[in-house]
């Protein structure tokens, strides 16, 4: 007999409090027989109605993400857990194996299903329309399963601009993925190749902001003064640069998206695909016109930058033979080397994607003359690094080693690499032996390194930046953001002349450190390319050196006075974190590692007709969902901003971290303000929303979901998912959402959590809230939808309100997503605090620090594999 599990999420109680925790042991529920599937038997009719006594609310134009997750740490095969709504439940970010919805919106019986192998990976599914929503889960055969299987639910909001794109929209997000499908060969799609036959820019230079860099680069590329097709194309050389830098100004130069899009066909065929991918991604994820467009995942467009050899050929092999294949995946390197222990970080994916989507948001080579400028990159910079460096540590310590060493340019480079990873055209990434010097290239020597480096120090302990002709202090607010903009260097740098480009080049002379002298045409090495260079352990250590000339600046600025700490009248009484498993303790959370798959579509050059599934299969971090619980006493209403860290509480050798050393190693969880609640009645539509302040005076409890941080980004869709998506909607068989805020930047929230240890780690977790009245940055730029809106978007009224007036409001923090590491795309950053805060500042008086508005409890995090 088929089984189900009831989830009784609403009971009898028909309001949906949206974000509460609703876990269900399914064992327990086995008993329950389950009418076939879609009967309104096993069901939980949820209906957002009123709330109250719950600080949260959904908003109409928030979706609902649903996460399924399953603590199990080995799946039996053949399960599948089912799952229908009442709604278009669309499959936003699962992978490629789950089903479709597949049905007109808004009947029943529309169903998801997936094996219960890959239900366990965290899931996360959009409701298209959230007015209600039935869910009907079952798991037929699940009783005969061995594991403790627990399988629960949480559901999240997130702010989308929710959009029903015209065909238009649907038409440009489709080919733009067929753009980027086989990248290394030419055009195949017949739509796209007569654009490529018609168009000739040269013909429309009217259109183009920059008519000079059109003609000069078709003059190049007509004299063969482009980089070859079959060169590995490289962001740190000056002159692939410069080539790159006129084709990006073409294409963010087009007056209008059919030039645009034109334009890159154009020159898709003509110029090296990686050197047109960064280009063509840089101006897409830039341009007004493009907003919501999605790119995929970058390890499915180029899996050569992201797979191993062994992974590459079996593709191939899969290919040949035409049999769908699923190859495993392994980290590199082996047991003997301590190293390895962490790759699973290093060598993530997602981690790759994150850094080198940073680089693409906030390019060293983005010039002052662009239209957007962007706000605190230099300080990004230092923080989303500094955030790298502070996480790789922590994993290090849960695997048994030493904080990571800087490196020294008169030093060894004590750990090789060897990538075991070829580039498109056949060339292998170097091995770096253990224990290699730097040596000089011929255009940087290792002195003038040493030299730019002492110049830097110099600056930073005189609290002055000599320019041409003047100075510029460091030691106040904007002092992170000009070092930034000189380390690293971006065009920003205030005398690059004068103080180098220490991290830029420092990338270079770690990648070409086997053949400094280019005697032997050895190709970049992986800390050439922003999507490769994190799985090399020296590029922790890079970033750790370059880290400690931030914290040698940040230790000289004074540390913040209990007045600047304090927020007088808010007091945290306490802080709970708990886990969504029903069998979770309070405070201790769970690490544990799942299945991901990528897909190799593009791995393999061949077209598109003879389509054979071939996917890698990696191992990945991942943990429970979890909570905060946040208890606060105001004696007035105010609004605050909560900021959360982690920091380990052990070091190497066992000996608790001082409070003061611990402050550089935070890793930052979440930032939100605490916001107003909106009270509203939905039958189909808005009916009202009333505003509340946020912190009331007397006792508080906030709440506050992991999956809603604003350091993370969702599990992007694959390839081929976001491919059937937008055809599907096209067809008109599903519906296909647009955000708005879409960011491809943004540590993957698999990787929230450090790993934990199997007896558990210890951890403590930093809470502090802020006046959000003294915080919030009072400007911002004028939301460049606005003109979008008045077609007819359907947007509530605070948000229109808001549109017309744009000054920054509480829930403005959260309409970005992954803020905390990846700023903002234009505008000014909402929160005016310096990144990292309060810890980024020396700490001398504990007294001083431990203001009632600041909270530290103890936190346990297990492994369970
Ligand atoms: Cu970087």
């Amino acid at each position: 007999m088929e089984t189900c599990a009831k989830f009784w999420m609403c009971h009898e109680n028909p309001h949906w409090s949206v974000r509460k925790v609703y876990p269900y042991v399914l064992k327990k529920a086995l008993s329950v027989p389950c009418a076939p599937l879609g009967r309104a038997q096993s069901y939980i009719r949820c209906t957002p109605v009123q709330q109250d006594g719950d600080s949260q609310f959904i908003l109409s134009d928030h979706a609902i993400i649903i996460s399924l997750y399953s603590m199990v740490s080995e799946p039996a095969s053949g399960q599948r857990l089912r799952v229908t709504s009442s709604s278009c439940l669309r499959p936003v970010y699962l992978p490629v194996d789950i089903g479709h919805c597949a049905g007109v919106k808004s009947t029943s019986n529309q169903w998801l299903e997936g094996d219960l192998k890959t239900v366990y990976i965290t899931r996360q599914v959009l409701t298209a329309d959230y007015s209600e929503a039935i869910l009907t889960f079952s798991g037929p055969d699940i009783v005969a399963n061995r594991y403790n299987h627990e399988i629960g639910w949480t559901v999240a909001t997130r702010t989308v601009l929710r959009r029903r794109p015209d065909e238009k929209f649907l038409k440009k997000q489709l080919l733009v993925l067929k753009l980027l499908r086989h990248i290394s060969e030419p055009i195949q799609d017949a739509e796209l190749h007569s654009i490529k036959s018609s168009y000739d820019p040269i013909s429309y230079l009217a259109n183009y902001d920059c008519p000079d860099c059109v003609r000069s680069l078709v003059r190049d590329l007509d004299n063969g003064m482009f980089l070859n097709r079959e060169e590995i194309f490289s962001l740190f050389h000056p002159e692939h640069r410069r080539q790159m830098v006129t084709l990006f100004e073409a294409l963010y130069g087009a007056k209008d998206y059919d030039t645009f899009f034109s334009t890159a066909v154009y020159f898709r065929d003509r110029v090296n695909p990686r050197q047109f991918l960064y280009a063509f991604s840089v101006a897409l994820l830039h341009r007004k016109d493009c907003r919501g467009l999605v790119l995929p995942p970058a390890y499915e467009i180029t899996p050569h930058m992201f797979l191993t050899t062994d992974v590459v050929r079996r593709a191939y092999q899969a290919k040949m033979t035409r049999s769908p294949t699923v190859i495993p995946m392994k980290f590199t390197g082996s047991v003997n080397n301590p190293e390895q222990r962490v790759a699973y970080f290093g060598e993530d994916i997602g981690i790759n994607s994150h850094h080198s989507h940073w680089h693409m948001d906030f390019p060293f080579w983005w010039k002052k003359s662009y239209p957007v400028d962007k706000d605190r990159k230099g300080e990004l910079f230092f923080y989303m690094h500094h955030q790298m460096v502070a996480r790789f540590d922590a994993e290090r310590l849960s695997n048994n080693l030493p904080m990571v060493e800087p490196l020294d340019f008169n030093q060894k480079i004590v750990e090789g690499f060897a990538p075991g990873a070829m580039y498109h055209n056949g060339q292998e990434f170097p091995v770096r032996p253990d224990n290699m010097m730097f040596g000089d290239l011929p255009w940087r020597s290792v002195h003038e390194m040493k030299l730019f480096e002492g110049r830097i120090r110099d600056a930073i302990t005189s609290g002055f930046i000599k320019t041409v002709g003047g100075v510029t202090y460091l030691n106040n607010s904007g002092g992170i953001n000009t070092l930034g903009e000189i380390i690293e260097s971006s065009e920003n740098s205030i005398n690059r002349a004068y103080y180098g480009q220490l991290h830029n080049d420092a990338h270079v002379l770690l990648s070409k450190v086997t053949d400094n002298q280019q005697k032997y045409g050895v190709p970049p090495g992986v800390m050439e390319h922003f999507e490769t260079a994190t799985r090399d352990p020296a590029f922790f250590r890079l970033h750790k050196h370059i880290d400690n000339l931030f914290k040698l600046h940040k230790d000289l600025l004074p540390p913040y006075s209990k007045d600047e700490l304090d927020f007088p009248g808010v007091k945290i009484e306490a802080v709970k974190v708990v886990g969504m498993s029903k069998a979770s303790t309070p405070n201790t959370l769970v690490t544990y590692f799942d299945e991901s798959h990528i897909d190799l579509g593009n791995c393999v050059e061949g077209t598109d007709k003879v389509d054979v599934d071939i996917k890698a299969v990696v191992s990945r971090l991942n943990h429970e969902p979890f909570k905060y619980v946040i208890t606060v006493h105001s004696n007035k209403k105010v609004t605050g901003v909560v900021r959360m860290f982690l920091a380990p509480k052990y070091d190497w050798f066992g000996q608790e971290i001082p409070f003061r050393d611990a402050r550089w190693s935070v890793i930052e969880l979440d930032r939100f303000p605490v916001k107003r609640k909106i009270v509203f009645k939905i039958s189909t539509h808005l009916k009202g929303n009333i505003l509340t302040p946020p912190l009331n005076a007397g006792d508080n409890v906030i709440t506050r979901n992991s999956e809603d941080s604003i350091v993370t980004i969702p599990e992007p869709r694959s390839f081929p998912e976001l491919l059937h998506e937008v055809q599907q909607a096209l067809k008109g068989d599903e519906e296909y959402i647009v955000d708005k805020h879409y960011r491809h930047c943004g540590i993957p929230h698999r990787l929230l959590l450090p790993k934990g240890k199997t007896e558990g780690m210890a951890y403590k977790l930093l809470i502090v809230i802020t006046d959000y009245s003294k915080d919030a940055v009072s400007e911002v730029t004028k939301p460049t939808w606005l003109p979008e809106m008045a077609r007819g978007w359907f947007l509530p009224k605070d948000r229109l309100d808001r549109a017309i007036h744009p000054k920054i409001q509480p829930e403005d923090v959260e309409d970005y997503s992954s803020l905390g590491y990846c700023g903002v795309m234009e505008g000014k950053i909402p929160d005016s605090k310096p990144m990292g805060y309060p810890f980024d500042r020396p700490i001398q008086s504990m007294d001083n620090f431990f203001t009632p508005n600041f909270k530290v409890i103890d936190l346990t995090i297990k492994n369970v594999n």
